[in-house]
């Protein structure tokens, strides 16, 4: 496969200016009839030269017809490659009519046109439309798009495509046609059409300019009672975006598809979102807190790209972060304004830093390693990655945190004013925030071009006479795959002191108690002056950069700041550095086969947080999650995910059983009565609440197991009835009957069977013999995306002590079926193949299983260049 870099970017030779394109749409044969203007482009390498060869993409679609300026071209004008459609020295002004076919039905890849319980829907970004039509498929040829719709009325009710519908009505053959005018030049990646049998829930919205807009949500029949959400989420989305930014939408109507077939979340096609159903439908019934919380942050992420990725769009595939990491970050903010507490700011921002410290933190220091704007890639498909979005958005954030908000915003406009309608480059963003700031910002560049998670080592020295604190700051980074040596970052250190008693004490003049220090160095010092006694530092507040922090805090340290630190963040990390460091010595002595035990002052300290009254129950559920065993498993030179498992679960239940009366209470005092509501404060206190339950079945408690299945029986809405389910089945208790109870429940509902799977596949007493055993139920299937992740994935992310059994047939089983699935979708495959990626972190013995199993997927025939891109990097 070729390996493509960014450095090699030039312009497009032609740029197009209107598309027209027609769709008979027909499962096993839709003709594509497609017309553009192209016009040479003056800025490209072959200007001036009186035109250039004219270079199409195309990929497995049959091109039926092409004329060229109204004549028909015949084989020997034009070249045909595998993938391209080349016509050597175009004349400058070019119109190309051309005619292919593709076949939706076979098209399992859901790139490009595909069908999906009987209806069409497509994909395009990154590279799928190509697959529907030849174009110059690439994100900085901007065009206008008309599109015309034909399909049988009855089957397909529904012909939907991007900006305003323009004309609609019958055709004499039981066919129908509508015709779509997207006012807007957009890059081809956010075409979409949708033919199908649907219904919607609509709403006219007024906008703050005081124009009415149509929303509507589309869903299969059967589902219209689960919009509700999703529809209240796009509202908010609408009013936050006119309210925190002055970003006002542009299109008459806007709409959402709901889709059970998808690679992603959802995708942000011009005013034609198209959402995986798990991002869309949701009751009491049927979708838990975190459901909810998932719909509000992607109907947002997918409305805010209307301007950060659709009006002002990247310029290539390597400034994909300029809109992911942003737009991630607005979501981000978007659902922590949405929330409005300080408090509930803070829980958002630990889940923040945990999705960083599970996924992101080990791609960068794995194979797949690369910068938030990568330098070269062989599938793009491969780097809509945790780095390009989640620390894409950290990356943003730290903006905001060296410009202040305000200061941030002025870069925000002047980003827009510059860019509107344009494809640009994360330096294009950057040179916004300097311009509109005065800042010179060359630094923090390095942020976009070097990978790998920068080590921040801090000391403090203490000078009781002069009343006087040093803190040294110092960073390194390690090597990463291509990127040896790294430079210092700009990294923005929030940093506040505590007092003896706990209190914040004054930095400054101005009595700050947290001031932003600006660590540019490889080592500094920061000086603070009037400090009267010793002070315990709390260091990166509100995690101020994606980095690892390292500092020598002693247990006292830790229960002081646990205790007392004002900024919730940094309370909840030192819950976690108290949990980690027994967590790692429970490991050790697990793999010793000593004895294992739990020091009391960590219990104690747990209890008085459970006992609380005074921190919401979501902070408190939030600090009672014990560091995950991949987590843990990232802290070890050689990882013993068996050790690791025995130590994790010893804590657990010995807390359980230590706690019981104060789990209990908790269990108690957090049920809610009245209707199911998904705010906050309420998902808080059943995150609570179902937090105490699993705790107390860790303890093997007889009583809890009653507990646990009189709460599945009467539970009155998804959260608890999972929550419930899952504790029954992870602690090993016998919950057949029940398993057996909610899929006769909601054996109609995909997303709760996903669940019912996803269950299933994560307990630690599910092996590798069960999962094949649970494939082959009848509604298990691996076409589905959200099947295949709800078992196979849950199994090989979620259940580390299974997956990596001694016997290496966790790692047969992945092997299997990253070929099987390959063959029908490469873009999950290579999901699911990443996987793999910390494999040489494990012992010998379990290494040599791995690295035989990678090989094997490395060898098989007809690999696709996803799959191929993620094991040849994991054994290089
Ligand atoms: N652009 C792909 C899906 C998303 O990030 O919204
Ligand atoms: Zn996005």
């Amino acid at each position: 496969p070729q390996t493509i870099f960014r450095k090699d970017y030039t312009p497009p030779s032609y740029l197009v200016e209107t598309v027209e394109l027609g769709f008979d749409l027909d499962p096993a044969r839709t003709i594509v009839a497609n017309r553009i203007t192209l016009r040479h482009n003056p800025d490209s390498p072959s200007a001036g030269k009186g035109g250039a060869d004219l270079v199409l993409h195309g990929e497995d679609i049959e091109l039926v017809a092409l004329r060229m300026n109204g004549v028909a071209l015949n084989p020997g004008q034009y070249i045909l490659g595998t993938n391209t459609l080349t016509i050597k020295k175009a004349p400058l002004n070019v119109v190309l009519e051309i005619e292919t076919i593709c076949v939706p039905e076979n098209n399992t890849t859901l790139s490009g046109l595909y069908v999906s319980n009987g209806s069409f829907y497509t994909q395009c970004e990154a590279e799928g439309f190509r697959r529907i039509t030849y174009f110059p498929d690439r994100p900085d040829v901007m065009a206008k798009y008309t599109v015309m719709l034909r399909a049988d009325k009855e089957k397909y009710p529904v012909l939907l495509s991007n900006g305003n519908l323009v004309e609609e009505g019958d055709l004499d053959d039981g066919r129908h046609y509508a015709k779509w005018e997207d006012p807007f030049k957009k890059p081809s990646y956010l075409f979409a059409l949708v033919a199908a049998k649907l219904v919607c829930q609509e709403e006219k919205f007024k906008l703050a300019d005081g124009r009415d807009v149509l929303l509507q949500v589309w869903v299969e029949e059967g589902n219209l009672d689960k919009t509700d959400y999703a529809m209240q989420s796009l509202k908010n989305s609408i009013r936050w975006d006119e309210e925190r930014w002055g970003l006002e939408l542009d299109l008459d109507r806007f709409m959402i598809v709901a889709v059970g077939d998808f690679n992603m979340g959802a995708m942000e096609n011009k005013g034609l979102n198209i959402f995986n159903t798990k991002f869309v439908l949701a009751n009491p019934a049927t979708a838990t807190d975190v459901d909810y919380a998932g719909i509000e942050a992607v109907v947002g992420h997918e409305y805010f790209h209307n301007w950060t990725g659709n009006r002002v769009t990247c310029r290539d595939w390597f400034q994909l972060s300029l809109k992911e990491g942003l737009t991630v970050f607005r979501d981000q903010e978007f659902s922590a304004d949405m929330i409005g507490t300080a408090s509930g700011r803070a829980v958002t921002r630990i889940d923040q830093v945990r999705t960083l410290r599970q996924a992101q933190f080990p791609e960068d220091s794995g194979p797949m390693a690369h910068p938030v704007r990568p330098d070269s890639f062989v599938e793009i498909n491969n780097f809509y990655t945790v780095t390009v979005y989640e620390k894409g958005a950290e990356v943003v954030r730290m903006y905001q945190t060296l410009l202040g908000r305000e200061g941030f915003r002025k870069g925000m406009d002047l980003y827009f004013q510059r860019h509107d309608g344009q494809a640009v480059t994360c330096d294009d963003f950057r040179a916004a925030m300097e311009s509109a700031n005065g800042r010179d910002l060359t630094q923090f560049e390095r942020w976009y071009s070097q990978a790998g998670t920068p080590i921040l080592t801090a000391k403090g020295e203490y000078d009781a006479d002069a009343r006087r604190y040093v803190l040294t700051l110092a960073q390194r980074c390690p090597p990463t795959p291509g990127q040896p040596e790294k430079q210092p970052f700009h990294i923005p250190v929030a940093v506040g002191l505590l007092g003896p008693l706990g209190a914040d004490l004054p930095l400054n003049q101005a009595g700050d108690t947290t001031v932003v220090l600006e660590l540019t160095e490889a080592e500094q010092t920061f000086t603070f002056d009037g400090i009267g006694a010793v002070p315990v530092p709390s260091l990166l507040r509100d995690f101020s950069a994606p980095v690892i922090l390292e500092y020598p805090y002693s247990d006292e340290d830790l229960l002081h700041l646990f205790r007392h630190d004002s900024d919730p963040v940094n309370r909840w990390e030192a819950g976690q550095r108290l949990a980690m460091s027994r967590l790692l010595k429970l490991t050790a002595a697990a793999q010793r086969g000593e004895e294992l035990e739990l020091d009391y002052t960590f219990i104690a300290a747990q209890r008085a947080l459970l006992l609380d009254d005074t921190l919401d129950a979501a902070f408190r559920e939030q600090a009672l999650i014990l560091p995950s065993e991949s987590v843990i498993a990232d802290q070890m030179e050689v990882v013993d995910p068996h050790a690791i498992h025995t130590a994790r679960q010893f804590m657990r239940r010995t807390i359980a059983s230590v706690l019981r009366t104060e789990l209990l209470n908790a269990y108690a005092a957090n049920q809610i009565t009245g209707p199911y509501s998904p705010d906050a404060v309420s998902a808080g206190k059943r995150g609570l609440k179902n937090l105490a339950l699993a705790y107390l079945l860790a303890g093997k408690d007889g009583h809890a197991v009653n507990m646990a299945r009189r709460q599945f029986e009467e539970a009155t809405n998804m959260t608890d009835r999972a929550a419930a389910l899952t504790a029954l089945i992870h602690s090993g208790a016998d919950a057949s009957e029940q398993l057996q109870a909610f899929y006769d429940q909601f054996k109609g509902e995909a997303l709760v069977v996903d669940k019912w799977f996803a269950m299933q596949a994560s307990a630690p007493t599910t092996d590798v013999a069960h999962v094949r055993e649970l494939m082959g139920h009848p509604a298990f299937t691996l076409k589905t995306p959200n099947r295949a992740r709800s078992l196979l994935f849950s199994f090989a992310n979620a259940n580390p002590s299974q997956f990596h059994a001694h016997d290496g047939s966790g790692y047969e089983f992945w092997a299997e079926h990253v070929i099987k699935l390959d063959a029908l979708n490469p873009q999950v495959a290579s999901r699911f193949a990443r996987s793999m990626d910390r494999w040489r972190r494990y012992p010998p013995a379990l290494q040599e299983h791995m690295r035989r199993a990678l090989e094997k997927v490395a060898g098989a025939t007809k690999l696709s260049n996803d799959v191929m891109e993620v094991v040849s990097k994991a054994l290089a």
